[in-house]
């Protein structure tokens, strides 16, 4: 029997243990998901990227006025947490919400109307990309106050324990979150409950163009949790596979009233913090170290593990993007064609900024 792992091939049981334990490790996300499971995962981060990049492509027309906060190279958190998600579970966002809206089964024309400001958007054009929403589908709302969302996912996470629901709620905030107090204070109350919800910090090593390690002292994130005495891990960006099985035990665990879980993503925004441009000659760090996450990409890694397991071929990979591509070009025709709100959707209506 022959396993391959990441390095090289072994034989498997002519090799020394520490050598097959690794083979297996390396491999059991593989096995345990089915093909539908996989073709699933690779489809929905392509269709998030793809959404993602022709939004950069149509911003340069300036018909969209909003800001737009992409998450291009950051899509394998959004896709392996939500798509182990009910849809009655509950997701909170922040600002660079597409991501979660969209791998949450958000509806595409509605967001797309929305950054274009149309009132056929899901906030009715008065929120814009960063006020994002679809409840039916169980995105409460992505909220731009960094890490103001944290709290209302905890809220969600209450009600459900309380009325006995075994729905869960998912907060997804960056690594400058953490510097908000009110983090601090959802993780105490979470724990003190034992609340079914799932904290998801997405580590993209930055704040706007503020590094990490200026910041906060040099200390793992994830670890912040367990003096709340919340279970709490790290993942490594790999493949979208690896990331969804490991996601799948920790969403079932919390399914399973055992109390909060706080997961640590390392992740890496390949283009400006907020806009669709590439910035890496402005100085806050360096065209290296976007090459060497991009050689990393999830999706990329995911696609050549489909093809190396015959679950991926060049037919279906033209279907796959074909497939895409007409539904965005078709929410971009809506978005494009539907009516700006008009002077009385004004009346009793809150504006946001
Ligand atoms: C309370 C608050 N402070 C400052 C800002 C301005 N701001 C918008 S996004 C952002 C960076 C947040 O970084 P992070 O949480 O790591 O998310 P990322 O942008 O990296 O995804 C800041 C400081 C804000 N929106 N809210
Ligand atoms: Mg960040």
């Amino acid at each position: 029997m022959e396993i391959k792992t990441s390095v090289r091939t072994y034989k498997f049981y002519l090799a020394p243990a520490k050598y097959r334990y690794a083979a297996v490790r390396n491999c059991y996300w593989v096995n345990i998901m089915n093909k539908n499971e996989h073709l699933d995962l690779y489809f929905h981060a392509l269709r998030i990227r793809k959404i993602e990049e022709k939004i950069a492509d149509l911003y340069r027309e300036q018909e969209m006025r909003c800001p737009v906060h992409l998450s291009i190279g950051q899509e394998a958190p959004s896709v392996s947490v939500c798509r182990n998600l009910k849809k009655s579970d509950y997701v909170f966002s922040n600002h660079r919400s597409h991501g979660h809206y969209l791998a949450k089964g958000g509806n595409l024309k509605a967001m797309l109307a929305e950054i274009y400001g149309k009132s056929t958007g899901c906030s009715k054009g008065f929120g814009g990309s960063m006020h994002l929403i679809d409840a039916a589908k169980g995105f409460m709302g992505a909220v731009p106050i960094v890490a103001s969302a944290i709290s209302l996912a905890v809220g969600a996470a209450l009600k459900f324990k309380m009325k006995k629901e075994r729905r869960i709620s998912v907060s997804f905030f960056g690594d400058g979150a953490v510097e908000e107090g009110i983090f601090y204070e959802s993780l105490n109350f979470a724990s003190l409950h034992k609340l079914p919800i799932l904290f998801v910090c997405e580590n993209n090593m930055y704040s706007i163009c503020t590094p990490l390690r200026d910041r906060q002292p040099q200390r793992e994130i994830y670890k912040l949790a367990i003096s709340h005495k919340i279970k709490s891990v790290q993942l490594k960006e790999r493949d979208l596979l690896y990331l969804y099985a490991e996601l799948k035990k920790l969403i079932e665990r919390i399914r399973e009233g055992k109390g909060p879980i706080l997961v640590e993503i390392l992740t890496y925004r390949w283009r400006e913090h907020c806009g669709p441009n590439f910035d890496n000659d402005l100085g806050y760090r360096s065209e290296k170290e976007f090459l060497k996450w991009k050689a990393r990409d999830p999706l990329e890694k995911t696609r050549r593990l489909l093809y190396k397991k015959n679950l991926l071929n060049g037919r279906m990979e033209e279907k796959i993007n074909k497939k895409i591509d007409i539904e965005i070009e078709n929410a971009v025709k809506f978005a494009k064609k539907s009516p700006f709100p008009c002077r009385k959707d004004f009346d009793n209506r809150l504006l946001y900024a």
